[in-house]
């Protein structure tokens, strides 16, 4: 404690600069903390999700904003346990922060034709 003492008389003349370079940083790490979510928009239409690889960054929350062109389709992503319908005229959204790296397929879970089975994609998280 007595070296403390010492040591902030002896840095008395920068405090105040000090203090003003503290104010800062805690303010930028403040807005660091919260940042808006990043917003995906997915497209799906027979037979093919648009994009269909998505990169996202581990333990970052981005919401998937999914609707379909043609016919109404599933999005799932059940490593993440993540799905929703994705309906024509419809937005529909999803929140959800990847908590692991890998590649991850997604995949139609809604019979939409012949080209049903072969529809996937692939989420990428580093
Ligand atoms: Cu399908």
């Amino acid at each position: 404690m007595e070296i403390n003492h010492q040591r902030r008389q002896f840095l008395a003349g920068t405090t105040l600069a000090g203090l003003g370079v503290a104010a800062a940083t805690v303010t930028g790490l403040a807005l660091a903390q919260q940042p808006a979510d990043r917003i995906i928009k997915i497209t799906s239409k027979r037979f093919e999700f648009t994009p269909n690889r998505i990169d996202l960054k581990k333990n970052q929350p981005v919401v998937f904003e999914l609707t379909a062109l043609d016919v109404t389709m599933g999005f799932n992503a059940p490593d993440f346990h993540v799905r929703a319908d994705m309906v024509p005229g419809t937005v529909s959204r999803i929140r959800f922060t990847p908590d692991k790296a890998g590649e991850f397929t997604f995949l139609c879970d809604i019979f939409c034709g012949s080209g049903h089975e072969d529809m996937s994609g692939t989420i990428v998280v580093t």
